[in-house]
């Protein structure tokens, strides 16, 4: 039997994934095909297993096991081939088991999986370095350094910058989110799930009101800017200030995109009183938004600028990127880890990054971005518990509101997601209040099956009871 032939199995989907990736041929059939309920029986079983194996503050989204995943589909193991709206929180980018990634990984794999580059360095960290320092907003001399996780990336950024400046005060902002270790814990905003009973919190760190132009009563961006800094004038005092954190659009606290202005007048307030103006890219890096970085929206130019997630099409890396004179502030041997910049992960990222330059992944965020937009906009229209469809590229949010008050209804966004899901979309909620239905599919998603995507969750929408008045 061919693999053409088997397709309609798990196995036959999972050895057409194979022979994809060896091959860098033919990817997964892209449709959304649902030969069993969602969830199936085996996922079912697994979900058991899980339930006696596995700690149960790990949760998932959706209780079904993937087999294999790539273009715009997620291939359970009941082989029901799912349309993927989240890409795994915003992580590949360049497509699930992108062809030229996985071959990367295999090759560097079958050389070396790790020696560790605090011990003896490879080349694969430093051309990874060499690419960040060059695609980062700004024309000044860079350098990076390489770790595993966002949340590890953002501890080291705050890390240097308290190197550099000497000073221990950062700020952070409302509706943030930056990790589940201690420090970014206490950089995040939102109590459940990430903050509730793990304190005390790492101290130093304070919070001051971002630009939310749907829920901050219409301010503008400078003006939103100026309170936050009267806020910290106040509260800390700009000579003990060491780093601004700030995510250019806040990913899980609602896709939130400041207002024009609020952004750069932050970063000239940092430069002005010498503290490191650090830009979260985790979530929005690497053409997500239609920029290779959110930032240059603006014309931002960070001083460090953490990123993660879609950096290596899927395995596990992160960097912290930014001005020379920042960076090499902190003492030899400051800065490391056993895993950092592994290389496998590097040559990942690097085949990545080839893609993201090359693929026009960057106009496929914009596409991506118009089409949901121009859907939920024309929904908007008609539907006032649409509140707000925004963000940029690849990365939209509808927020849903109860129509009298403009009160979050997060009840809304869960069902919603819930309904869309059981349909075979991937679809994710975020926000402060839950009420976020957010849009992250990979950027190699074929246009089709987008646009069937969004419609099951727009129909959804439609067909969900409206609140009795
Ligand atoms: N900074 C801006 O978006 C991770 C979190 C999912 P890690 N966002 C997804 C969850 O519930 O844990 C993120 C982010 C921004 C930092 C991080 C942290 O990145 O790789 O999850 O540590």
């Amino acid at each position: 039997m061919t693999i053409a032939e088997h397709s309609g199995s798990a196995e036959g989907q999972h050895a057409a994934a194979l022979h994809a990736h060896v091959t860098g041929g033919p990817t997964l059939p892209q449709e959304r095909r649902l030969v069993t309920s969602i969830p199936g029986p085996i996922s079912i079983d697994l979900m058991q297993r899980t339930t006696n194996a596995v700690a149960s503050g790990v949760s998932t989204t959706m209780p079904v096991f993937a087999a294999a995943a790539g273009g715009g589909v997620v291939v359970d193991v009941d082989g029901n081939s799912l349309i993927d709206l989240g890409s795994g929180i915003a992580v590949t980018g360049v497509g699930n088991a992108h062809p030229r990634v996985a071959q990367a990984i295999a090759e560097q794999a079958a050389l070396s999986t790790h020696t560790c580059f605090m011990v003896t360095p490879y080349e694969g960290y430093v051309a990874v370095a060499e690419a960040l320092n060059r695609l980062t907003p700004g024309e000044h001399a860079k350098r990076s350094a390489l770790f595993n996780s966002g949340a590890e990336a953002v501890e080291n950024a705050v890390k240097i910058a308290r190197a550099h400046t000497g000073r221990q005060a950062v700020v952070a902002f409302d509706h943030a989110y930056h990790g589940r270790t201690n420090l970014t814990m206490a950089l995040t905003a939102k109590s459940m799930p990430y903050k509730k009973g793990f304190g005390p919190f790492a101290s130093e760190i304070y919070r001051a009101p971002v630009s939310y132009p749907l829920r901050d009563g219409g301010q503008s961006g400078p003006d939103a800017a100026r309170a936050a800094i009267s806020r910290m004038e106040a509260q800390i005092g700009t000579d003990q200030l060491a780093a601004i954190v700030i995510e250019p659009i806040l990913g899980e606290g609602g896709f939130i995109v400041p207002e024009p202005g609020f952004l750069p007048a932050l970063a000239d307030w940092a430069q002005e009183n010498g503290a490191v103006f650090i830009a979260d890219e985790v979530q929005t890096g690497f053409a997500r938004t239609g920029r290779m970085f959110a930032c240059e929206h603006e014309g931002v130019v960070p001083d460090l600028i953490t990123t993660a997630k879609g950096i290596a099409g899927g395995m596990p890396l992160s960097a912290v990127t930014g001005r020379a004179e920042i960076m090499d502030a902190v003492h030899s041997g400051g800065l490391g880890g056993t895993y950092g910049g592994n290389p496998v992960a590097c040559a990942a990222a690097l085949a990545a990054i080839d893609a993201f330059e090359n693929d026009g992944l960057c106009e496929a965020a914009e596409r991506i971005g118009e089409i949901i937009t121009r859907r939920f906009g024309e929904l908007a229209a008609s539907d006032s518990r649409i509140g707000e469809v925004r963000g940029r590229g690849a990365m939209i949010a509808v927020e849903l509101v109860h129509p009298e008050s403009g009160e979050p209804d997060a009840d809304l966004a869960s069902r919603l997601a819930a309904s869309a899901r059981t349909q075979g979309v991937v679809v994710l909620t975020c926000g402060t209040y839950g009420n976020v239905i957010r849009f992250l599919p990979p950027l190699t998603i074929p246009l089709e099956l987008l646009v069937e995507g969004i419609d099951i969750v727009a129909t959804a929408l439609r067909d969900a009871p409206q609140p009795a008045r």
